[in-house]
């Protein structure tokens, strides 16, 4: 169900190689896994009242009755998405250039994820990183809520704050980390307190 207003300050980005312990977006796991997990996050999600969003799968998305989905170049083109899931569902879209976040924002996108700001080992076929120069051109062109992704962590998150990002996504600064609680809070007050700049 899409929520009236989703906080995307920090955005968590769970992966299966690196994660200490929870995890989601899943390149491997089968259909049955990846429900199985996703039924399994969700509940707990609702309890401390955090939207889930599933990567890549609509499907999936649909049938565990999540809050969105995200979708990237290789996925179901936004159109069609939009087309089955109407207003019923957030879908986030993965951007890599100022022409790919206008035609989302045009296309209908709830929100844009921007990709990657810095290069990143956990993720290697992308495109050329963005930098905050990229992040700020994308920021004057469209409205949408701007979430920053890659190589982004306690040490630069403010600076992606301070360049137009709504919301900071994260995967090893969170979840490769021995504590991912400590982690989590102290990437929430560094965002808080850029937001307040
Ligand atoms: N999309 C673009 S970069 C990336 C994804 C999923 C991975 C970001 O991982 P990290 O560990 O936060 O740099
Ligand atoms: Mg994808």
């Amino acid at each position: 169900m899409k929520p009236q207003r989703i906080d995307y300050s920090l955005y968590l980005v769970t992966d299966r190689g690196l994660s200490c312990g929870v995890q989601l977006r899943e390149k491997t796991a089968s259909t049955r896994e990846f429900i199985r997990e996703a039924l399994t996050l969700k509940k707990y999600l609702r309890s401390v009242t955090v939207p889930l969003i599933i990567n890549d799968r609509l499907d999936v998305a649909l049938a565990v009755g999540a809050d969105g989905v995200h979708l990237g170049r290789k996925d179901m083109p936004l159109a069609m998405a939009r087309a089955i899931v109407e207003d019923r569902m957030v879908i986030g879209i993965s951007v890599e250039s100022l022409e790919d976040a206008v035609a989302a924002e045009a296309g209908g996108a709830d929100y844009l994820g921007v990709s990657p700001i810095y290069q990143t080992p956990t993720k290697t076929d992308t495109a050329p990183a963005l930098g905050v120069a990229g992040l700020r051109v994308i920021r004057q062109a469209v409205n949408l809520p701007l979430v920053g992704i890659g190589g982004l962590h306690q040490g630069n998150a403010a600076e992606i704050i301070r360049n137009g990002a709504d919301g900071v996504a994260v995967v090893s600064a969170i979840v490769a980390t021995q504590d991912p609680m400590q982690a989590a809070r102290g990437l929430k007050g560094v965002i808080a307190r850029a937001r307040q700049q």
